[in-house]
């Protein structure tokens, strides 16, 4: 019988480096629950980085892992999981190397499909180089680049990504470590490209976006019965932001991958996909 996987097998000899509260460490150990939970050896497991504080999580996870350029995570992921379908494969990355420079990406892995998982560290700024504006910074915040307010609407990378394409898309918290746990063990489960954003607060140069800003918003949208294969309900609630913020599953749909598709042009019939469910329950609580 082998020995169930704990969060800490996935340590390596870095202690993040990350400023002291940063949601970074919410995120850092939902992910390390969740390859434990899903029994991912590191040796099974790539991680591609973005670049920026999020992309730092490079050093602080033991798996494969490729920290590349700044906004090309997602062709990296890509492409490695097209070359070795039995890989899983993750992206960690900002919303500012994710949105902004990587933008275009972001948009066409939604609608390809490709079976891996996007992790968006979301703390509206551009945390590394010192706070400034992100495309999803809030439109008038003063930031170190935008000192008046910024004048350009933020982006809403759920509403954009149900838009697009996406056939999972998901909203967790940096504040709220089960749920996001949760959130990565369903979207690693499921059969094409999922997109789990993550409100993160960056607690060094987002004074506006904090922790109780955050705590004041969310709502989880298994509270409300939320249908989440209704995509005009999903995109009105992804719309949401200000009074109330969702978090959770917003928008699933099972269709065909990239490779079932290219499968289907080579004249195999597409696969019949189905999502396995497994009770995480035992492994959560030992995290708590
Ligand atoms: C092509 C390119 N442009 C700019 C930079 C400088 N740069 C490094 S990290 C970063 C911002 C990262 O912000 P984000 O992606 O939001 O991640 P965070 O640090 O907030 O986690 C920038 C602009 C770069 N490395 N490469
Ligand atoms: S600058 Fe912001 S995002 Fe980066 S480590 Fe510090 S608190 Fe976290």
């Amino acid at each position: 019988m082998t020995t169930p996987l704990k969060n800490t097998d996935f340590n390596t000899t870095h202690f993040p480096t990350w400023c002291p509260g940063c949601g970074d460490f919410g995120i850092w150990t939902a992910l390390k629950n969740a390859l434990a939970a899903l029994e991912m050896k590191p040796s099974n497991v790539l991680i591609v980085y973005g670049i920026g504080c999020s992309g730092n999580m490079s050093s602080f996870i033991k798996s494969y892992g490729f920290h590349g350029l700044h906004g090309r995570a997602l062709p990296a992921a890509i492409g490695a999981k097209l070359a070795n379908k039995n890989l899983k494969v993750i992206v960690v990355g900002g919303d500012g190397d994710g949105y902004g420079e990587g933008g275009n990406h972001f948009i066409h892995a939604l609608r390809g499909n490709v079976d891996i998982t996007y992790i968006v560290h979301d703390n509206q700024v551009y945390g590394l180089t010192k706070g400034q504006m992100a495309p999803t910074t809030e439109l008038g915040q003063p930031t170190s680049s935008t000192p008046e307010g910024t004048v350009d609407q933020a982006l809403n990378p759920v509403a954009l990504a149900i838009a697009a394409g996406g056939s999972f898309v998901s909203q967790g918290f940096a504040g709220d470590v089960g749920q996001l746990t949760q959130l990565i063990v369903d979207a690693v489960k499921h059969p094409g490209f999922s997109h789990v954003n993550v409100l993160q607060p960056c607690v060094t140069f987002n004074h506006h976006n904090t922790f109780s800003w955050f705590f004041k918003r969310v709502y989880k949208v298994e509270s409300v019965q939320h249908d989440f294969s209704n995509k005009y309900e999903a995109f009105a609630r992804a719309l949401e932001w200000g009074d109330k913020i969702p978090t959770g599953l917003l928008y699933r749909e099972i269709r065909p991958t990239w490779v079932d598709r290219v499968h289907e042009l080579d004249g195999e019939p597409l696969a019949t996909r189905r999502i396995d469910t497994i009770d995480i329950s035992k492994t959560l609580q030992s995290f708590t």
